[in-house]
């Protein structure tokens, strides 16, 4: 089985004296000041548990945003900074935004074009040409900041996400072939055609992305949709047998890397004490005693699919009125991209289905839904996981899904139940899970009603095949998959 460790030792035998370079928007420590002193604060998320260790064994360096409070203060001219602070073992190269890039690149090209194009969820893609030019020249900072990084030697450069779709061409363009070899992981889905084709910028992006030696994509449903784009879009050479495009000269391998979580590391959280007591504090914070606990937990995002969530709850109890006051439904939703009107208006719609429908059905002491929209510390989340009888994961469109592999983690006692949408990549992997339609309330519905009423000994059966799937595929599985391909590109190249 992949763990933290034995994926150092993989990069410790194997690198070689390439450097290795990652390459994301978001970083993965940040300095914060409070009251007036310098914190430092680990990201949360899979991509930093899994990468923090692979650049601490590597030596590396790591590219992203800086968008701490105090992250100019304490950096060097070139906005390098050695982490993690205690004990330093790799080099955070910060790149710094200006507002108008921060709006045009993040807000606006990735976030309103980029990310409704990709997920199917019939929310209009806006196309602005100041959007583009501005993640244009964002994406050519980043390839500034890897050059300077690397400098005459060879090195590895992992570059994650929609964010930065030029940087491989922009790289390409200004070293020589075999001084670099580049992988790109793509963590949300990749449309199909019919939805790719209204993109202005469709070429440059394909262009873009068909510079790296290795594309690397949740499942291979997406490395298909892609391979079309390409077939129909840019002159190139696809052998779907090997999965391999040739353009411009230059071969690229596409495959599916299903993305995963700490498994061990979340098992273990989740039977410590302070989760423990933490668990307790969310029962008697919330009255949640004696009854059934649905779960929910996310960034508020339209494809998330949170208003038919609250709708499903509602036509539960409207076809079953003998659960009045026997169960709660418990969402957290953490705020994100805000200064979109999408998601304001998505905020909005929610606080009304929420009164709405706890005006309609809540009793003296009781309410249906109880939303929370806050930022918990890991233990919390881990401790929200545990305390759930069910998880509901109803996205209308998601990459992968970790939360669904976090829950599972978390269920040390065999329990839980997982309602999960049958448009999540992790629906794939999840087989034992619930699976349902979340454009289909009755189904929904049903589904849940199912979860909640599952006889412990169903439960416990699915619920140990969910866990050994998952402690087997786990993050480190993950990035040791894909590095070791990416050192298989340099052998070839
Ligand atoms: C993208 C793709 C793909 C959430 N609230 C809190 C918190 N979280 C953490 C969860 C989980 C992560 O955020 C969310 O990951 P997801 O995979 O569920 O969703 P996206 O953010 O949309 O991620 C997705 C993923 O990339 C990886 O490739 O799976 O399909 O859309 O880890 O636990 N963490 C803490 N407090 C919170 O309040 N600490």
């Amino acid at each position: 089985m992949y763990s933290e460790e034995s994926l150092k030792q993989f990069i410790q035998d194997n690198l070689g004296d390439r450097k290795f370079i990652v390459v994301s928007n978001r970083q993965p420590y940040e300095h914060q000041l409070n009251q007036g002193k310098v914190v430092c604060k680990r990201g949360a998320g899979g991509i930093i548990t899994a990468l923090d260790p692979v650049m601490q064994a590597s030596h590396g360096t790591w590219i992203a945003v800086g968008n701490g409070t105090a992250d100019k203060k304490i950096c060097d001219a070139a906005g390098r900074i050695q982490v993690p602070e205690d004990n330093p073992k790799y080099t955070l190269r910060r790149v710094w935004l200006n507002k108008s890039e921060n709006k045009g690149y993040y807000y606006g090209y990735s976030n309103e074009a980029l990310w409704p194009l990709c997920h199917k969820t019939f929310e209009r893609p806006s196309f602005e040409e100041d959007d583009w030019e501005s993640y244009k020249q964002v994406n050519a900072k980043f390839a500034d900041a890897v050059l300077d990084e690397v400098g005459d030697e060879e090195a590895f450069v992992w570059i994650q996400d929609y964010h930065l779709c030029l940087l491989p061409h922009l790289l390409r363009e200004r070293m020589n072939k075999d001084q670099l070899i580049i992988a790109h992981f793509w963590h949300i889905p990749w449309p199909s055609y019919e939805t790719f084709r209204i993109c202005p910028q469709k070429k440059e992006i394909l262009q873009g992305l068909l510079a790296n030696d290795l594309l690397g994509f949740h499942i291979n449903y997406h490395c298909n949709n892609f391979l079309e784009n390409v077939e129909r879009e840019v002159e190139a050479r696809i052998n779907r047998e090997n999965l391999t495009v040739i353009s411009d000269s230059h071969t690229t391998k596409i495959q599916a890397f299903p993305i995963s979580v700490d498994y061990a590391g979340i098992n273990h959280i989740s039977q410590t004490k302070t989760v423990e007591n933490e668990v307790k504090a969310w029962k008697n914070n919330y009255n949640l005693d004696n009854q059934k606990i649905i779960v929910g937990a996310e960034r508020i995002d339209y494809t998330k699919g949170l208003p038919e969530r609250f709708l499903a709850i509602e036509r539960l109890l409207d076809e079953h009125p003998e659960l009045i006051g026997r169960f709660s439904f418990l969402q957290l939703g953490q705020i994100t991209r805000i200064h979109i009107p999408k998601y304001k208006r998505l905020n909005d719609e929610l606080n009304d289905l929420m009164e709405r429908i706890n005006w309609k059905y809540s009793t003296d002491d009781w309410q249906p839904i109880l939303f929370i929209r806050q930022h918990l510390s890991f233990q919390r989340l881990v401790a929200l996981f545990k305390l759930g009888d069910v998880l509901v994961v109803s996205s209308l469109h998601d990459g992968m899904n970790l939360v669904a592999k976090e829950f599972i983690s978390a269920h040390s006692d065999e329990s839980g139940v997982l309602v999960l949408s049958k448009f999540t990549g992790a629906a794939r992997e999840l087989t034992e899970a619930l699976h349902f339609n979340p454009y289909d309330l009755q189904e929904f519905a049903g589904k849940l009603y199912n979860g909640i009423l599952m006889s412990d000994k169903e439960k416990k059966i699915r619920m140990i095949k969910l866990r050994e799937k998952v402690m087997e595929q786990n993050i480190y599985a993950w990035a040791n998959e894909m590095i070791s391909e990416l050192m298989e590109c340099a052998y070839l190249s």
